[in-house]
């Protein structure tokens, strides 16, 4: 493939509107874009979307700095790579680190894709025209959730995902869902109960929620099976599953009916694909997570979800949504309910250069 050069771009850039859990408030997005440049000037792009605390996973910005420019990206310029398949091979010798992983092999993917002239929806498989798109409700009282979600509903979206906790669930939704009688309601709660709250959760089946996602730890793939076995509503997996060998303890346990799958938590798409590829085998439900991401990683998400067993809406919305403007050109946008697939070579996107320059930090350069 002939990577000659990998920039990182340090960026940072404030939400329209600060986004919650029960585990903290981001308000401002930091995060790295990867550049990688091949002998005749051409780029392929992929990003970090890891958070500066480690809430969510227990990667950091800082730690997939350390780990791109100590480890990654002296093993990518350590050998000649003929297809992005070959990364997660030279990866193995190194431990985890999921995001940052993630973040190199998706910019050699959007590179190979480039080189081949072919979308990268396509070098991977996918068929969908449009891909589905839902979105997250985040109000600070019941009357501003409705009318989020009315407006939503207006826009298109036909699913919703709302935040829960032990100390904010049956009450929200019970409102949302007297309210949306027919809408997809589905709820996240990033691992804030426990096994003890088992009857609090099955309290939530009567509101006929699509799923109720990573209710348990991130390490309790064990209880997430006993949990399943009581509960009518499905459990979709989250934070859990950063591996197909996860996936698998997760099929073999029957902890979950469902996954999103995200390609920076799994490490990228080879992994990405062969989780998939797992749960269309064993009948677990597919669909396409977000990380409040730059548009470089939702244009990712959006050939991602091409695949046509990602047929529940994704957390992929419009880029105005969560920025005044994207880095990317064209933004990301949504119209009722779906986003057309991007046809053009790679991810199908171009950085916006002028923003970009806005919102960098700092930018370090590597050469092979
Ligand atoms: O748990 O799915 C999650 C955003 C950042 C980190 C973790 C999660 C989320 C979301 C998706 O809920 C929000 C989005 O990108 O639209
Ligand atoms: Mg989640």
């Amino acid at each position: 493939m002939d990577i000659q050069k990998v920039v990182l771009h340090i960026v940072q850039m404030p939400l329209k509107n600060a986004f919650s859990t029960h585990l903290g408030t981001v308000d401002i997005r930091d995060g790295i874009i990867i550049e990688v440049i091949d002998g005749n000037g051409m780029s392929g792009y992929g990003e970090v979307v890891a958070f500066t605390t480690p809430w969510y996973t227990e990667e950091t910005v800082k730690t997939c700095l350390h780990m791109l420019e100590e480890i990654l990206i002296p093993l990518v310029f350590s050998k000649e790579i003929k297809h992005p398949k070959e990364i997660i091979t030279l990866f193995n010798s190194v431990r985890r680190n999921q995001m940052a992983k993630a973040s190199l092999e998706m910019a050699i993917w959007d590179l190979f894709a480039k080189q081949q002239n072919k979308p990268l929806w396509q070098i991977i498989g996918g068929s969908r025209q449009e891909v589905l798109s839902g979105a997250v409700v985040s109000a600070s009282s019941m009357e501003l959730m409705i009318r989020q979600t009315e407006d939503l509903v207006q826009e298109g979206y036909t699913r919703i995902k709302v935040k829960i906790s032990p100390k904010h669930d049956y009450g929200i939704l019970q409102s949302l869902r007297k309210k949306f009688p027919h809408l997809m309601i589905m709820a996240d709660a990033n691992s804030a109960y426990s096994l003890q709250d088992k009857e609090e959760l099955k309290k939530l089946d009567e509101l006929k929620l699509e799923m109720i996602e990573q209710p348990l730890a991130v390490d309790d793939i064990v209880e997430h099976a006993i949990l399943q076995k009581e509960l009518q509503t499905p459990i979709c997996l989250d934070e859990s599953i950063t591996s197909p060998m996860e996936m698998k303890n997760a099929i073999h346990l029957q902890s979950c009916k469902m996954v999103n799958i995200k390609l920076a938590r799994v490490g990228g798409y080879s992994n990405a694909l062969d989780i998939y590829k797992l749960c269309q085998q064993n009948n677990i439900g597919v669909w396409c997570g977000g990380m409040i991401e730059f548009g470089v990683s939702r244009a990712h998400n959006i050939a991602l979800a091409t695949l046509s067993g990602f047929s529940f809406p994704g957390d992929i919305v419009s880029s105005t949504r969560y920025w005044e403007e994207d880095i990317i050109e064209p933004e990301i946008t949504v119209k009722n309910g779906k986003i057309k697939r991007i046809n053009s070579p790679g991810i199908g996107v171009t950085i916006n250069w002028k923003r970009m320059m806005e919102v960098t930090k700092s930018r370090k350069e590597y050469n092979a």
